[in-house]
């Protein structure tokens, strides 16, 4: 077994880097690392999961108002194929080490500038509010994009259950931390647990939503099951995934990425073509089913919803 001390931090960032550096264009948030294949190798089977208990309520009715430009991903490709840094960098990998994560009991703790602090039992979260499913694009800073049927609720449902006080400006979602189930959150050099955080108006946006499903069914666990941020018009850095806790702030918060690399990856983030990353550009966007290459659209093609919440704002570091 590879000891963590094997893998010195700032030798490992900088090895990374190095790496990064070298792959013009191929973009990756970051590569496989040796910690990660090691994985595959000690891992046990995943426990066979125990039935879902909404499992019941899907499939949920369609919301008819989001159409999208392209064809549905395949639900393989998007269930095998995921960036979950809790598991691996390494996306199939990924996929497979989460079905490890046990996602009952679960709670969500709600804090900071509310009314009063609360936990809540997910599916009494979950059976709260009338589930609909949306198909929504999805871009990842690398530059491949997937489309989508997410089931969830409207995230100002969410906001509006936890009755912030008016002093309340950003909402943080956290995801869990366990690193029995997630080797990933040993690497101690990554700002563990991932979150990332938002306005109230973006919260408050009529696009931003909690996905509990996907594809007519709960939330496969890779993809973030059982409580995932989808903002559609932002990278996907910015959808925290398996959340256990939303808190209400005053300040501005640093999401992960950001306090990993602030100098690439900045609090807006909102999907922008003419915004190259420092290391590759966000012109155009891999279909990461057919590798058909599209034009990448500002706002990600939701400009219409969205554009207005950035007004006045042009002074920031919008897009990245
Ligand atoms: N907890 C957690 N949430 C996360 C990530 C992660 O590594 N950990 N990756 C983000 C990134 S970079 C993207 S593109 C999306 C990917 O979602 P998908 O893997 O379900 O397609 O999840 C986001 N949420
Ligand atoms: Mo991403």
């Amino acid at each position: 077994m590879l000891p963590d001390s094997a893998a010195a931090p700032e030798r490992t960032f900088l090895n990374r880097r190095a790496l990064l550096a070298g792959l013009a264009g191929g973009a990756t948030l970051a590569t496989p690392a040796a910690a990660d294949w090691l994985d595959i190798f000690r891992s046990k089977p995943a426990p066979p999961p125990g039935p879902d208990p909404t499992a019941g309520l899907y499939p949920v009715p369609r919301n008819d108002a989001y159409q999208l430009d392209r064809p549905l991903t395949p639900e393989d490709v998007v269930v095998g194929n995921v960036n979950f840094y809790e598991f691996s960098s390494d996306k199939p990998t990924a996929a497979r080490l989460a079905q490890r994560m046990d996602i009952r009991p679960w709670t969500v703790k709600i804090d900071g500038l509310v009314e009063a602090e609360t936990t809540v039992d997910i599916d009494a979260l979950i059976r709260r509010f009338a589930l609909e499913e949306r198909t929504y694009r999805h871009r990842c800073v690398e530059a491949w994009s997937i489309a989508v049927p997410w089931s969830g609720f409207a995230m100002s449902k969410l906001i509006e259950f936890a009755k912030p006080l008016p002093a309340a400006r950003y909402v943080r979602f956290e995801t869990f931390g366990n690193a029995s189930w997630a080797p990933g959150q040993k690497q101690s050099w990554y700002p563990w647990p991932y979150a990332d955080a938002f306005t109230m108006a973006e919260c408050a946006n009529e696009l931003a939503f909690m996905a509990t499903g996907a594809y007519g069914k709960p939330l496969n666990r890779a993809n973030g099951s059982p409580l995932r941020a989808i903002l559609p018009w932002k990278y996907g850095f910015k959808q925290p995934k398996a959340i256990v806790r939303v808190s209400f702030l005053d300040a501005r918060p640093k999401g992960f990425w950001e306090r990993v690399q602030g100098f690439e990856y900045g609090f807006w983030a909102n999907v922008n073509p003419e915004v190259p990353h420092p290391r590759w550009s966000q012109a155009r966007e891999r279909d990461l089913a057919t590798g058909e290459m599209r034009p990448t659209q500002i706002f990600n093609g939701y400009g219409r919803y969205v554009a207005h919440l950035y007004e006045g704002k042009e002074g920031e570091r919008l897009f990245m």
